[in-house]
């Protein structure tokens, strides 16, 4: 705590630091949330390992906020409710980095917000899909470059060179425990990396998108209508299909991600067109013909690269994803596979429920 406190008031905040308190169970960074008399700001420790160039990544954070916040005052919105602030130091750094060389960022904590881990209703998943598509309508028109932090991130080629490495190497001994669920993935390779292809030459475009777009990463306001989207860290060049298909992941699950009770993880078909409603009320104006084709697609091709991801990382020994017990991985590894399932079962329909929306508001 006292560290955590030293930490804080590195950080220009409004009143001197009283409490910092752990917040959140996210897999990859640690978050804390700190108390002045005046404010609340979350703080969190950057996982090095995993956001390997901090500085870039608080750069590009602050040029999408920026972009959002002024679009939010144009339409008379609240700024600093609607978009998030990230706090400087007293120095002007974007983070701070601590004697062991770990990175530190803060940004104002929103008060008043409801979250929510999963979609309970139709009603909270179309405010949901509506929040993900304002805001790349919003960072649609971004001028400022951004660094790609994260070379590959939803790139199905690049995971699978990973994915042989891993295998090739197979460091735990691990590899012939999941033959099983090693040939879920291979029997899919080919057709992940045709539509991969479409994004390579170009059919699919690349856009500024949120890349970690699951509902916990969304505010809701008291009113459960959707207040902002948090969360920055994966902002990346890439197509929106991404931010569509992880959102439809963890929405539409009727179980847990990670539930070891497999018959309670189906693809809710309710909750994926009151999702698909809200994402297109926001983004069926700009969308291509080939964006609208594959959005169904894409909710297979990011739940299908999630199970190859929690798998090569148990194959791994888990060195990525935060784990709560040995074979959490593998856990997560099948409820993804039970998704990936439910979500071919009902594939046909998905996509005629794309058809049908995109048409109400073309
Ligand atoms: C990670 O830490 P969190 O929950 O925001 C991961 C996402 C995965 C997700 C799985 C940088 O996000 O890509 O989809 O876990 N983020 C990174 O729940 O790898
Ligand atoms: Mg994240």
């Amino acid at each position: 705590m006292k560290e955590l406190l030293a930490i804080s008031s590195q950080f220009a905040l409004n009143g001197a630091p009283i409490e910092v308190k752990p917040l959140g169970e996210g897999f990859i960074n640690d978050t804390y949330i700190i108390s002045t008399n005046a404010d609340s700001y979350l703080l969190q420790r950057k996982n090095k390992n995993i956001f390997t160039n901090v500085p870039a990544m608080m750069d590009n954070i602050e040029a999408v906020c920026n972009h959002i916040k002024a679009k939010v005052a144009a339409r008379g919105g609240d700024p600093m409710r609607e978009a998030m602030t990230v706090i400087p130091t007293h120095d002007g750094k974007l983070y701070y980095q601590d004697e062991q060389g770990e990175f530190w960022a803060v940004c104002l904590y929103i008060k008043d917000n409801l979250t929510y881990q999963s979609a309970c209703t139709p009603e909270l998943a179309f405010q949901g899909g509506k929040g993900i598509g304002m805001f790349q309508a919003m960072v649609s028109d971004l001028k400022t470059p951004l660094t790609d932090i994260l070379p590959g991130f939803h790139n199905i080629r690049y995971r699978f060179q990973q994915w042989d490495a891993v295998l090739a190497k197979d460091p735990v001994g691990r590899k012939a425990s999941v033959a099983t669920e090693i040939a879920w993935v291979e029997s899919r390779r080919e057709e992940m990396l045709r539509f991969w292809s479409l994004v390579e030459d170009g059919t699919i475009p690349t856009r500024v998108t949120h890349n970690d777009t699951k509902i916990n990463n969304i505010l809701f306001d008291q009113n459960e209508e959707v207040l902002c989207v948090i969360d920055l860290d994966t902002v990346l060049n890439s197509t929106c299909l991404n931010d569509f298909g992880d959102a439809i992941r963890s929405y539409t699950n009727t179980g847990l991600e990670d539930d070891e009770n497999l018959d309670n993880v189906t693809m809710s078909m309710p909750i994926f067109e009151a999702y698909t409603r809200g994402y297109l009320s926001q983004t069926s104006c700009f969308l291509t013909h080939a964006e609208l084709e594959y959005l169904a697609f894409s909710a297979k091709y990011i739940t299908y690269e999630q199970v190859l991801r929690f798998l090569m990382d148990y194959i791994d020994g888990d060195n990525y994803y935060k784990v709560k017990h040995k074979e959490h991985n593998l856990q997560r590894t099948r409820a993804q596979y039970k998704l990936l399932s439910s979500i071919e079962e009902q594939f046909d329909e998905m996509r005629s429920v794309v058809e049908r929306v995109s048409k109400e508001y073309s």
